[in-house]
């Protein structure tokens, strides 16, 4: 692993520390092998997502998008959470409040038994019926058919994700905003904090006064609002933030 800063400082603050908010998005997967957005390994037969993850690609072409889908689908199905995705289960039972946001589809922070979740973008394994709005669980992989049709009205479901044009869903972007604005400390781990709105909840917890820890393997545009820029794999960072947070319990 690279040289670490010395976490002393943040392993101290975590010790007088409440109330803990986390956003994370495709990087905490990507220890997993799953593909992030923006990453190499980013693209489908040379699509890349935001070509395909609009209501324009869906509508003009639902077989492809569903295609799509289904090979992200399959991916996700056969591969397995990360100690990312433990650790930060596990801190619910740590922080008397302690709120997960992610961006990601897959799944996998419920999979590690994360259970205070807010799916800002949705859910892979959720397909919706275009025309009664109704939301079915699937894990079929591979789909039994492409595109799927809803079983009570024939209509062609779509999945249950938020699309690139599309806004978010009124009552989660709020609580995600509010989660993001009464903590004392947020993570980002992650994400190149690039999508909106996503990407303005870590500057709604700096406005309230929030101390910021970003951990990624690169710099992003929120480097700069961070209190503590943590460089590396969230799944070899996280378990070292865990052990030291645990000594000093
Ligand atoms: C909306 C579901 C109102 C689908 C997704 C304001 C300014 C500019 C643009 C906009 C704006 N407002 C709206 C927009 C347009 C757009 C947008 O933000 N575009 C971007 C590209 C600029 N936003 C929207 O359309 C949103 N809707 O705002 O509604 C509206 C409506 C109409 C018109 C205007 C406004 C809806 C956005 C939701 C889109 N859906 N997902 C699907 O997944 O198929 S977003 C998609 O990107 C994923 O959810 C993903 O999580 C998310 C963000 O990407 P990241 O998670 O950050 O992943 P990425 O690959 O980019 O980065 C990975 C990071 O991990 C990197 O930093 C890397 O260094 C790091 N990393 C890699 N390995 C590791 C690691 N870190 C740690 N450890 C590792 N091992």
């Amino acid at each position: 692993m690279s040289e670490q800063p010395d976490i002393a400082p943040l392993i101290e603050l975590l010790g007088k520390t409440n109330r803990v908010t986390v956003l994370t998005g495709a990087g905490i997967s990507a220890e997993s092998g799953i593909p992030t957005f923006r990453g190499e390994d980013g693209l489908w037969r040379n699509y890349r997502a935001e070509e395909l993850a609009t209501p324009s690609a869906f509508s003009q072409d639902p077989k492809l998008v569903w295609e799509f889908y289904d090979w992200r689908r399959g991916i996700i199905a056969s591969k397995e959470t990360n100690p990312g995705h433990i650790v930060l289960a596990g801190w619910e039972k740590i922080f008397p409040e302690f709120y997960l946001i992610t961006q990601n589809i897959d799944g996998f922070h419920f999979k590690a038994g994360s259970k205070n979740i807010v799916e800002l973008h949705g859910n892979i394994w959720k397909l919706r019926c275009t025309e009664e709005g109704t939301i079915t669980e699937n894990h079929d992989s591979p789909l039994k058919e492409i595109p799927p049709h809803c079983p009570s009205c024939g209509a062609l479901l779509r999945p249950h994700v938020v699309w690139f044009g599309e806004s978010l869903f009124p009552s989660i972007i709020q609580q995600a905003y509010t989660l993001s604005a009464q903590c004392e400390v947020m993570f980002v781990i992650g994400t190149s904090a690039f999508v909106q709105p996503a990407a303005s909840l870590p500057l709604r917890a700096v406005e309230m006064g929030a101390k910021v820890v970003e951990i990624n393997i690169a710099p992003t545009p929120l480097t700069p609002y961070a209190d503590f820029s943590l460089m590396g794999k969230s799944g070899e960072i996280l378990p070292k933030i865990d052990k030291n947070l645990k000594r000093e319990a």
